[in-house]
């Protein structure tokens, strides 16, 4: 009988703001979580042009994208990154997840979260419990079972 194991893999991870936020202890602190979990990280940085975001990401074909803002126009930026980076072939199956204060309201009756999943983000975490979510989001993605 073959024996299963459950192992991790570390992930290239590619950490992004937009072109509207300048806000970067954000990026900080998501690409120290994520480095301190072992992970690959590309830290593209605050202020983004969509087309840079594209561009990298495509070139880099990471296994993850994280998509964070904080300044209120999250969910407008969100909304148009993710159809530029699901309109490329390479890019069409890549986890992508989105994350910190993304409108000015709060996390609200959670109607943005669903529009920004059926826009093609895998995951929106939003304020509150955010981090810990993602955490298990990302142990969902970085456990693999070795035969
Ligand atoms: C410092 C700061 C600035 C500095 C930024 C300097 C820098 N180099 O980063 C300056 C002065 C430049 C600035 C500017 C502005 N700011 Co400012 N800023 C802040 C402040 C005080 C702290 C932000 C910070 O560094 N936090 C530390 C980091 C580690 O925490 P964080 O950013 O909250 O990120 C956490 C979570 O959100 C989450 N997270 C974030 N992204 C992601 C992604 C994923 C996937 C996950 C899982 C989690 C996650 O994880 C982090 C750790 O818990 C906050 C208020 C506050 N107390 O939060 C306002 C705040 C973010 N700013 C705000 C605003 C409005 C602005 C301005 C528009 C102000 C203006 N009128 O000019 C401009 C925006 C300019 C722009 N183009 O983006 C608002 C945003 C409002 C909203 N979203 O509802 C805030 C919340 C203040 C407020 N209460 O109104 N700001």
């Amino acid at each position: 009988m073959e024996c299963e194991r459950v192992g991790h893999r570390e992930l290239d991870v590619i950490v992004t703001s937009m072109v509207s936020d300048s806000h970067t202890w954000n990026l900080v602190f998501l690409q120290l979580l994520l480095e301190e979990l072992g992970h690959r990280v590309t830290n593209l940085g605050a202020c983004v042009p969509d087309e840079l975001v594209v561009e990298e990401c495509r070139r880099a074909e990471p296994d993850l994208i994280v998509v964070s803002s904080v300044n209120g126009h999250g969910f407008n930026d969100g909304m148009r990154v993710i159809n530029g980076l699901r309109s490329c072939p390479e890019l069409m199956g890549t986890p992508i997840v989105i994350g910190g204060k993304l409108g000015i309201a709060g996390v609200g009756d959670g109607a943005s979260a669903r529009a920004l999943r059926a826009a093609g983000f895998d995951g929106v975490f939003e304020e509150g419990a955010s981090v810990e979510a993602f955490l298990e989001f990302l142990e969902s993605l970085s456990t693999r079972v070795l035969l």
